[in-house]
């Protein structure tokens, strides 16, 4: 019996140690399961997010493309409805806004496609008086403290155009890139972006910076829209401009013709030849490019969109390309304070 009684035990012990074995084996496995499920919960909201964010970020830019649509295109000013900024507008869990910047208030590069050599020399030979494409980002380049050697203008002909003979000696085609040790050729094509400058022979990375905001790369031959060039290009249309000149001409928009703008220009340039002939093709009022910049907070999730735009005659618009980047909604941008020297 005591024997039987002892077995009894022993086994109650062992299924007991099982039991607890078997429990804590749950426990683990459970613990392990809900650990993954809130994973994939919050991956899920993750997802969820970052879509519900695309989808309002592309949102905005129907609302840009439809702010066209009543759009006059004949003029195109800083008091139209494009150009009214889009609130931050609180959304559940985040926040909206947006914004449409006029591409043609910024020197188009892509215009100096225009140029052979003769018209290069003729140009870069005009008097300081005078206003053409050369003395135009000359001057712009001079007021941003931008070195203003005409190589500057020469690098930017020959990168677009299709040939690969040097537009003066001041250009630069294959053979001067591979001569500086870079890794790449000309484009030999439209520039896409502003930021190409920056492969360019002569052009440091701050110089791009500076220019960033006063140029722009459109697919076709622009004129700048005088209703909403900043005060630095608008200085830069003509030596007489100064400060003081370009703060008048910006006081007097909106610009309803070209006329009136000349009529006001007249009245600030001590020259012979009138505004009409100075600026002809090179200035406008209306604008045809564009470009919506969207800002989507959503949860963790914050998305960029910047979508260039193109509005055609008969108040349509369409999207030429978009740049959607996801942004950690943790980096901030670095205050100078936050830079700590290391010696
Ligand atoms: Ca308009
Ligand atoms: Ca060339």
């Amino acid at each position: 019996m005591t024997t039987h009684a002892s077995l009894k035990r022993k086994q109650r012990g062992l299924a007991l140690i099982s039991i607890m074995v078997m429990v804590t084996l749950m426990a683990i496995l459970l613990s392990g399961i809900f650990y993954r499920h809130q994973l994939d919960i919050v991956r899920a909201i993750r997802v969820l997010n970052g879509e519900q964010a695309m989808l309002l970020a592309l949102s905005t830019e129907s609302w840009a493309l439809n702010v066209f649509v009543e759009d006059d295109p004949d003029v195109d000013h800083l008091e139209e409805d494009w150009a009214r900024e889009i609130p931050v507008l609180p959304i559940e869990g985040g926040s909206v806004t947006g914004k449409i910047i006029d591409l043609q208030g910024r020197l188009n590069l892509n215009n100096f496609s225009v140029f052979t050599s003769p018209k290069l020399w003729r140009e870069q030979s005009q008097d300081i008086s005078g206003t053409n494409l050369i003395t135009v980002y000359m001057r712009l380049l001079e007021i941003l403290e931008i070195d203003s050697d005409i190589a500057r203008a020469a690098v930017i002909v020959d990168w677009i155009d299709t040939n690969s003979e040097l537009i003066s000696s001041d250009g630069a085609e294959d053979d001067e890139y591979y001569r500086s040790g870079k890794t790449y050729l000309a484009a030999n094509s439209p520039m896409i972006e502003p930021a190409e400058l920056a492969l360019f022979n002569g052009y440091e990375i701050n110089d791009v910076i500076a220019l960033e905001n006063f140029v722009s790369t459109l697919p076709s031959n622009t004129k700048v829209n005088i209703n909403t060039a900043n005060k630095q290009l608008m200085m830069a249309l003509h030596r007489d401009f100064d400060e003081a000149s370009a703060d008048a001409l910006i006081a007097l928009r909106p610009y309803e013709s070209i006329e009136s703008f000349y009529s006001a220009a007249d009245g600030l340039i001590n020259s012979t030849v009138s505004a009409k002939d100075l600026f002809n093709g090179l200035v406008g009022v209306k604008s045809s490019y564009y470009l919506m910049q969207a800002d989507v907070l959503l949860g963790d999730i914050r998305i960029q969109l910047d979508s260039y735009i193109e509005r055609k005659g008969d108040g349509q618009a369409a999207v030429l390309f978009r740049r959607m980047q996801f942004v950690p909604k943790l980096v901030q941008a670095i205050k100078p304070s936050d830079v700590v020297e290391i010696n």
